[in-house]
């Protein structure tokens, strides 16, 4: 059976509300332009190749052709929530995904980045757009070594360097997807503190030597309101959104 994301392949294999409509396009800039505010809760986006795909702070995503799960979900959430706090949403469902096909642990690296062996292997970006939000994920399944950027602060890895095995795609987006619908319900409901056993277990910057602004420190964990608490020179500080970076 070809690995591919069609419709037609992926609709029967849906078994909630995310998904749908599924809209799929062979190619595109970024999977984060093709939906429309106005379509429905939990409307998607797939493509199996983006010329331009987007990370956080004006970074790229890249993937070759037909290797990795490349989606958008249109969010509503209730008015004045933060918008932050649904990359760790997502995060958790990556991670739980990753973790259902691999049978290994995955980390949330606060505040995006989805991590097996200490390896990048999904990434995930919150994008308002009106009152909704575009949730990105980009996952990698089945690139190998050699077709992983190779210049990434993060080392990278995709289901199939983690493992040694090669993966229908559809299954796994449809797992996502429900997944994401279950992490994200909880969260609509009772806020981050509802889906935060997810996220403290797998925190990967717990107890590890970071760099935050330069600065050397340790962390201490993404606290329930989303941020991240770091100790540097002997002062706890919170950290609201940015980029931290780890010792190997
Ligand atoms: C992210 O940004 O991790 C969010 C990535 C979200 C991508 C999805 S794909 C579907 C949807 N449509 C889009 O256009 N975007 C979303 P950030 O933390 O800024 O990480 C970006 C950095 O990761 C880049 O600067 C590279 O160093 C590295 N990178 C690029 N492609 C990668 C890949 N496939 N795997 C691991 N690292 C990658």
């Amino acid at each position: 059976m070809p690995d591919t994301l069609t419709p037609e392949i992926v609709e029967p294999l849906l078994y909630g509300r995310f998904g749908r409509p599924l809209h799929y396009v062979e190619r595109c800039e970024s999977t984060q332009r093709l939906l429309d505010p106005s379509l429905p809760e939990g409307a998607a986006a797939l493509c199996d190749e983006q010329t331009s795909g987007r990370g956080r702070l004006g970074r790229g995503w890249e993937a070759p052709p037909g290797t990795a799960i490349l989606c958008s979900v249109l969010l509503r959430p209730p008015a004045g929530r933060a918008v932050a706090e649904l990359s760790l949403v997502g995060g958790i469902a990556v991670a739980e995904t990753a973790e259902a096909a691999l049978k290994l642990s995955a980390q949330i690296k606060w505040p995006n980045d989805v991590l097996v062996n200490r390896r990048k292997v999904a990434g995930v970006l919150a994008e308002t757009a009106g009152d909704a939000v575009i949730l990105g994920v980009g996952l990698n399944v089945n690139q190998t070594r050699e077709q992983l950027p190779s210049d990434a602060k993060v080392q990278p890895a995709s289901l199939l360097t983690s493992d040694g095995t090669r993966r229908e795609r559809a299954p796994i987006l449809a797992d996502l997807l429900a997944r994401l619908e279950q992490a994200y319900e909880s969260w609509r409901e009772g806020g981050l503190d509802a889906v935060y056993d997810g996220l403290g277990a797998r925190d990967f910057l717990r107890g590890r030597r970071v760099i935050v602004d330069g600065e050397p420190g340790v962390g201490i964990a993404v606290d329930r309101s989303g941020r991240l608490q770091v100790e540097i020179a002997g002062e706890r500080r919170v950290v609201e959104s940015g980029e931290v970076l780890f010792e190997r």
